[in-house]
């Protein structure tokens, strides 16, 4: 049984550091800052326009999603609603926690979404068909 709901879906402030001598920004993500252990990290990049990535949810996995360049849609889905975030800013983040459908488009040129998870990749944590989802969430 998984009750999380779209409420459970957070956006998290990555704390930025603005250069006074005018040298950008640099962002920081130290202890306490994502709300789990963070076991793995990878990034999406060169995703064409008009693909979709995702399209599963995930029975333990935690995850937080920056577009650390460019922009992309995540949509979620928690088996009885649905909402589209827009991510573009490097210093925030999508805090999915388990039992969320999600699905990321429209990634624009040199778009770029870094992933931190709560744990390392098993293939037995995925729910990639959609009714299996639904059985999942409706158990
Ligand atoms: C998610 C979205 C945002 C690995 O071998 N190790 C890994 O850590 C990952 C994430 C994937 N893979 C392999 C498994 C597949 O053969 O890479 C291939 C593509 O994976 P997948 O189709 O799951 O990729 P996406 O972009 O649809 O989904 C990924 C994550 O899997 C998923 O957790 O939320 O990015």
């Amino acid at each position: 049984m998984n009750r999380t709901t779209l409420e459970n879906i957070q956006l998290i402030d990555i704390p930025k550091i603005s250069d006074p001598d005018g040298r950008g920004n640099l962002s920081v993500i130290e202890k306490d800052i994502i709300p789990f252990e963070i076991q793995r990290v990878y990034y999406l990049y060169d995703v064409p326009s008009n693909s979709t990535r995702g399209g599963h949810a995930h029975i333990e996995l935690i995850q937080c999603l920056i577009a650390l360049s460019g922009s992309f849609d995540v949509v979620l889905d928690d088996g009885k609603n649905k909402k589209v975030v827009t991510l573009n800013r490097p210093d925030i983040g999508l805090l999915i926690p388990t039992g969320i459908w999600r699905e990321l488009e429209n990634f624009s040129s040199g778009g770029v979404c870094l992933s931190l998870v709560s744990d390392v990749y098993k293939e037995e944590d995925y729910i990639r068909e959609y009714g299996d989802f639904l059985s999942f969430k409706n158990a």
